[in-house]
């Protein structure tokens, strides 16, 4: 009987291993077809999660990343170090920015250019500043306080950080910009119900849209990641990157349903949310998608931890970095 046995799983492992030459033979042949007629594409790395959450957690390490302050300058240089070390042409561009209680803050865009000299490029950003307020903590006493920002700053540039990591093992076919900007989160306070102004968030990218890092800088488009880190969060089709570009939008979150991530990518309208991509897409001219975590049954549409002081560690999970962080990989090898 166990000798059966035996020659029945020797049968299935022959026939196995027949079938399965078969299609890798059928694949080869593919490949090359297409290699023939086109400039090779190149097949998506792994998105390695653990990474990403470890260069979340390195800038948590800072403190707030509040702009004037030491934990900010610590951190920039960490951020600029990172990218040098992924392979990454570095650009720090150092901004005076006023912020909405006529503070002047000095900012810094933090550039990682890939393949500088290419024409077809794609702009990666994410905001990297903490907010320097919890508004929206229930503890009243401590809403003047910074907020630790792990999934509000860190999620997207740990991500991204993640992603450069990966462009410096396998080039891709297009150039590639990482921007991280700051002073995003330095918008005017709700809790000091002060009147209201228009403006007053995004800094770091409203002065990077007048004054880019290269003369008038284009890419084909632009893909924003905030708060991309929480637990079961979702991801709806922001209102301002539908208007851009309907057909990119459409394009990211089919990616991501074939990729499996439909649980997290949301085929529904969101929010309007003022946040860099506006800037990027109204002062250079092209289409950026903002990736944002969208509550709709929220009052401020966003997470629970919003501008509060539980953004912490707690707040993120492996699995939502995994599913933006892969299909954004995807999204860019498929040039
Ligand atoms: C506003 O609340 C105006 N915009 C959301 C942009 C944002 C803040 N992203 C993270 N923090
Ligand atoms: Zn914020």
């Amino acid at each position: 009987m166990k000798q059966l046995l035996t020659s029945a799983l020797l049968v299935c492992g022959l026939l196995a291993g027949v079938f399965l030459s078969g299609c890798d033979f059928l694949k080869g042949d593919n490949t090359k077809q297409g290699a023939s007629t086109k400039a090779t594409k190149v097949a998506a790395p792994v998105f390695n999660s653990d990474s990403a959450y470890h260069y979340i957690a390195e800038q948590l390490a800072f403190g707030p990343r509040v702009p004037n302050t030491e934990e900010h300058a610590a951190c920039a240089a960490y951020l600029s170090e990172q990218l040098r070390r992924f392979g990454a042409e570095v650009v720090v561009q150092e901004a005076k920015v006023i912020a909405f209680d006529n503070t002047v803050l000095h900012a810094k865009n933090i550039i990682g250019q890939y393949n500088p000299g290419a024409k077809r490029r794609v702009l990666l950003c994410a905001h990297w500043d903490t907010r320097p307020f919890a508004d929206y903590d229930t503890d009243a006493a401590r809403r003047n306080q910074p907020i630790d920002g792990a999934n509000d700053g860190a999620s997207g540039v740990g991500v991204l950080l993640e992603i450069a990591r990966q462009l410096q093992q396998q080039p891709v076919n297009v150039g590639i910009d990482i921007i991280f900007f700051d002073a995003e989160d330095y918008g005017q306070p709700a809790h000091l119900n002060l009147s209201p102004k228009d403006d007053t968030w995004c800094l770091g990218s409203q002065y990077w849209g007048k004054h880019p890092h290269t003369p008038d800088y284009r890419a084909l488009y632009g893909i924003l990641l905030d708060m991309v880190g929480a637990p079961d969060a979702y991801f709806y089709q922001e209102q301002h990157s539908m208007n851009y570009d309907p057909g990119l939008v459409r394009y990211i979150w089919d990616t991501a349903h074939q990729l499996g991530y439909g649980y997290h990518f949301k085929k529904d309208r969101g929010g309007w949310i003022t946040d860099d991509h506006v800037y990027v897409t109204n002062l250079r001219n092209f289409p950026c998608v903002n990736i944002i975590q969208y509550n709709p049954d929220a009052r401020h549409g966003f997470g629970d931890y919003w501008h509060t002081h539980n953004d912490t560690m707690d707040n993120i999970n492996k699995n939502t970095l995994k599913a933006v962080g892969q299909t954004v990989l995807e999204v860019i090898y498929s040039e």
